[in-house]
């Protein structure tokens, strides 16, 4: 049976965005009409037709708000505004208006687990312990037999994400906020309902304006067990791991079924995507069962974090088998119920083509092999901006090249516990936000045109081989892979809907697997290897006279080859079958 009879839709049709392709814009680093180093909405709007060519189906943009960009845009002071930085309120009607003119949609990111402690909410919440809005936030009193603001007095021993106690004093009114992410980032309790009703109202506000949908920052955070334990100690340190205390937490269902209710139902056309780090499967199930109502897709971390060691900051060498195993788990697990999200990048991962392929000589081939594997998986993909360009990671020389909050702190925690400050920053070269926050390299000008001022991060010095303009009419560029990898998914259904299975699980350099609907069956190749590589399927023969539907070798695919792959190529095969 094919996946697309088994998957269960209420309506017995798929929904629109089972066959979309997701665009992300982070527009900080996006594209700068005013020269003053950062993107707005203004340099997006001119840039519609780079969005247009590529033939993506929804933007999902990056924090706009009003904010103090302690953690660029995720920490937000007003949430029905736009910050000046980015343009105004009319430049965001103008996008909506311009993008769906030319049929695509706009996903807001909605971060509401924590506001910037400049938002009003939470100005009147630390104004006093009487304060009506004082209970929209975690407050919590010294652990008892301690002084408040000393070392060890926070309520629970949580580190916060971003370096730290997950815990800051406030002097003034004698007790501690929660901030799983920096101090300037208070959480909100969601336990209150009247914070409850401000979001959904907020939400509705966007929709009526004309938005298509949200993705949901951290959303899986937003339900802390009330009794706030201390976690298991991390790494022989004082601080400990909440975060079975936080992630999908005991209301957590309930209050995604609120939102749909209060939110999304009655109005079609939208899209919603939970961000949740450390989501497993089987929960991940729950979230997207159309019959519960709750969410459209989620953005898990499984497969980013293959590479981790300890934390984040200790980069391993990539098992492709273990990639494998993990994205073939969730294939497996979201067949029948619910739908995956597929991504590489986003604005917290390294650049892929840095991180799992080869960003010297290879790279445009294995920069086109990673996008051919991800694209042909089951579920929607998501493009990063300057993903469609094999953009890669940045060569930051010094500590003072990085600016990005994670990064910055970690410095200053992993060189204070006595850390090696070269080996600390050769790790942040891997893996920091800031290789992803770099300026999108449009041509082989000043600044990558990026702006005509100075960039607020550096351009990287590759924009001369590396930029949209050189891609746009060169048929072998990484753009036009994409762009055809994007038109396979509107044209072919069993890219959008066929079933999965994983071949070679044991194959230590070759992605391999088929997918089927009907009576069209295709086998999917990608060579994780510098070298000559040859894929022993059982059944080889049968692809034999197959149609090459897809290759990234210029010229395709030279005739009689066999399977037998170029250092880093990718072919996909198609093929009928009997009908099942
Ligand atoms: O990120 C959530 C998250 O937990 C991680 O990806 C985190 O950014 C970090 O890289 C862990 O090492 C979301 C946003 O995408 C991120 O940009 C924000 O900083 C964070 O939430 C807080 O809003």
């Amino acid at each position: 049976m094919s996946a697309s009879q088994s998957a269960s839709w209420p309506s017995g049709t798929p929904p629109w965005w089972t066959t979309a392709v997701v665009y992300q814009v982070y527009p900080r680093s996006f594209a700068d009409s005013d020269g003053d180093g950062i993107g707005d909405l203004r340099g997006l709007l001119d840039r519609l037709d780079h969005l247009d060519d590529l033939g993506v189906d929804v933007v999902w943009l990056s924090p706009v708000y009003p904010s103090p960009q302690a953690d660029n845009g995720y920490d937000i002071s007003d949430y029905t505004d736009v910050d000046p930085v980015f343009g105004t309120l009319a430049d965001l009607d103008e996008l909506i208006e311009a993008l769906h003119t030319r049929g695509m949609k706009l996903v807001m990111d909605l971060v509401v687990n924590h506001t910037s402690d400049q938002h009003d909410w939470f100005a009147a919440s630390r104004s006093s312990r009487e304060d009506p809005k004082r209970g929209w936030y975690v407050w919590r009193p010294p652990r008892p037999g301690t002084v408040g603001g000393t070392p060890g007095a926070e309520p629970n021993n949580w580190g916060s994400f971003f370096s730290g106690p997950a815990w800051t004093w406030d002097e003034a009114t004698g007790e501690y906020y929660l901030h799983l992410f920096s101090d300037r980032q208070p959480d909100l309790d969601w336990d209150n309902p009247d914070v409850r009703a401000a979001v959904h109202e907020m939400m509705r506000w966007w929709l009526d304006r004309g938005v298509d949908g949200f993705r949901m920052d951290v959303i899986n955070m937003i339900s802390k067990d009330p009794a706030l334990p201390d976690g298991d100690l991390r790494d022989g340190g004082p601080l400990g791991d909440g975060s079975p205390y936080f992630l999908c937490g005991p209301r957590i269902h309930e209050h995604l079924q609120e939102v749909h209710c209060e939110v999304v139902a009655g109005r079609t056309g939208l899209l919603t995507v939970g961000e949740m780090p450390g989501v497993s499967v089987d929960e991940a199930v729950l979230f997207t069962d159309p019959a519960r109502a709750e969410l459209d897709m989620v953005f898990q971390f499984e497969h980013v974090g293959v590479d981790h060691g300890a934390t984040k900051w200790d980069v391993l060498p990539l098992d492709l088998r273990e990639l494998k195993a993990s994205l073939g788990r969730w294939q497996e697990g979201l067949e029948k119920t619910g739908w995956n999200s597929l991504y590489w990048n986003n604005h917290d991962q390294p650049r892929v083509v840095s991180r799992f392929g080869d960003n010297g000589a290879f790279r445009v081939r294995s920069a086109t092999m990673l996008a051919t594997v991800l694209h042909l998986h089951r579920g929607t993909p998501f493009v990063y901006q300057g993903e469609e360009l094999g953009m890669t990671n940045a060569p930051f020389a010094s500590i003072d090249d990085f600016r990005d909050i994670e990064s910055v702190n970690h410095y200053a925690e992993a060189v204070a516990a006595g850390g090696d400050p070269e080996r600390v920053l050769a790790a942040m070269r891997r893996v920091s936000r800031d290789n992803a926050r770099t300026p999108v390299q449009w041509d082989a000008g000043p600044q990558a045109g990026f702006t005509t001022g100075t960039p607020w991060l550096p351009v990287n010095p590759n924009c001369r081989e590396i930029n949209a303009a050189a891609q746009r009419d060169d048929p072998d560029s990484v753009f036009a892979h994409y762009r055809r990898l994007i038109a396979l998914r509107h044209e072919l259904p069993v890219v959008a809907h066929g079933d999965f299975t994983m071949l070679l699980p044991e194959s230590p350099d070759v992605y391999a697997f088929r997918r089927r609907l009907d009576d069209v069956e295709l086998l999917v190749l990608g060579s994780f290897s510098g070298g000559r590589v040859s894929v022993e399927l059982p059944d080889a023969s049968q692809w034999a006279a197959s149609e090459v539907l897809l290759s990234n070798l210029p010229g395709g695919v030279p005739e009689g080859r066999g399977l037998v792959l170029e250092p880093w190529e990718a072919r996909v095969l198609s093929r009928a079958v009997g009908e099942r």
